[in-house]
């Protein structure tokens, strides 16, 4: 084909309805695994661009939502997440330590509010929490809220009694991931099931709370087991508002630690399919940026992702320096604030 031809080549129907119409993509909770698979074997330009113009009828691209981690209680847990370094069965030289004092937690916040960050996420290495720790669970909740930052927390399972305690406190998301497939998940977690997950969504969706819930990618599994995990959270009876996916950080001492590493564009191809399925949904890039160059990161963001953790530090691993991350921000003409 000629440059002129190129150039001149007229858009076919199907991508001139994509650009045009914001009312093809109803939201949908009845997508087949097929279908799912189908979008991941599209040649790489019609996914993204498809994934693209999904993206840019349902938010401004260039916009990213930044939530700092902090993580409240640390190792020692009792389950044995094959990925986790956190785990006390596996050697992963983490020094435990127990829950954080509200006070120094709240001034943690206060921090990452200054850094530009709009929400604070609190994780802790349990199963799940035990009711007397509730109350200091409770007033860190409310003592972040008084800053006037959107709170986040991960706590493990919940209770019907835990979930209205949070949500009484004002907690606004709660991180619960499935991880992976119902297939795969069993290959890496044994000490809780995939219906022990769906049930805490369950649980956070009843009491009124937002839901983020997302997996791991490069854990050795398959497309069809990303298919998979894509399929239970966009089947949900609503999409969570918030999908991480997070690129496995290989830990050493974890079972998972020689994983196979992912091709960086099935990662991509991942979040697009994300995208597509869940269109009114932040896509959150999320754990293992640091092992991303600046271009992948970039694919990922016109692929659909629209949220990251923001701070040097995940929960236990590294993430990119803010500094560094406010130069890639700058380069892709990206703002942080939040406009919701
Ligand atoms: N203990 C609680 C739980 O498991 O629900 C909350 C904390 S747990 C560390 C939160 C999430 O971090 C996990 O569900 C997993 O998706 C993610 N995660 C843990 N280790 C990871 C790793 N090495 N790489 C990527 N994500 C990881
Ligand atoms: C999520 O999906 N990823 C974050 C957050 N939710 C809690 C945690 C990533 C943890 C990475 C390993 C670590 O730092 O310990
Ligand atoms: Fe514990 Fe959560 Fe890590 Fe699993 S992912 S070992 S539950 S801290």
């Amino acid at each position: 084909m000629s440059t002129t031809q190129a150039s001149t080549r007229q858009i076919t129907d199907s991508e001139s309805s994509e650009l045009s119409s914001p009312f093809t993509h109803q939201l949908r909770h009845d997508w087949a695994l097929a279908e799912i698979e189908a979008l991941f074997a599209l040649p790489f330009n019609d996914l993204l661009f498809k994934a693209h113009t999904i993206h840019r009828q349902h938010f401004d691209v260039n916009q990213v939502q930044i939530s700092t981690l902090l993580s409240i209680k640390t190792g020692g847990c009792s389950e044995d997440c094959g990925y986790c370094p956190q785990s006390a069965r596996y050697d992963t030289d983490l020094k435990a330590e127990k829950l954080m004092s509200v006070g120094d937690v709240v001034q943690a916040a206060q921090q990452a509010k200054q850094q530009g960050a709009s929400r604070f996420c609190m994780g802790a290495a349990w199963r799940e929490p035990n009711d007397r720790d509730m109350t200091q669970i409770v007033n860190m909740v409310e003592g972040v809220k008084s800053l006037g930052m959107e709170t986040c927390m991960t706590l493990g399972m919940l209770t019907d009694q835990q979930t209205s305690q949070l949500k009484q406190a004002g907690l606004d998301y709660y991180n619960h991931n499935l991880d992976s497939s119902e297939e795969f998940y069993a290959q890496v977690i044994s000490t809780r099931t995939y219906q022990d997950r769906l049930d805490t969504l369950q649980r956070v969706r009843d009491a009124g709370m937002n839901v983020c819930s997302g997996g791991i990618l490069g854990m050795g599994e398959n497309v069809r087991d990303r298919a998979g995990l894509l399929q239970t959270l966009a089947n949900l009876p609503k999409h969570p508002e918030s999908v991480p996916i997070n690129l496995l950080v290989q830990v050493e001492g974890t079972p998972l630690a020689e994983s196979k590493q992912l091709d960086p564009l099935d990662f991509v191809r991942t979040l697009a399919v994300a995208r597509i399925l869940m269109p009114e949904s932040r896509v959150r890039l999320s754990a293992g940026r640091t092992d991303m160059s600046d271009e992948m990161q970039a694919l990922c963001f016109f692929a659909g992702a629209n949220s990251v953790f923001y701070g040097e530090k995940l929960l236990t691993t590294d993430n990119p320096e803010a500094n560094q991350d406010l130069q890639l921000f700058d380069r892709l003409g990206i703002r942080t604030g939040t406009v919701e």
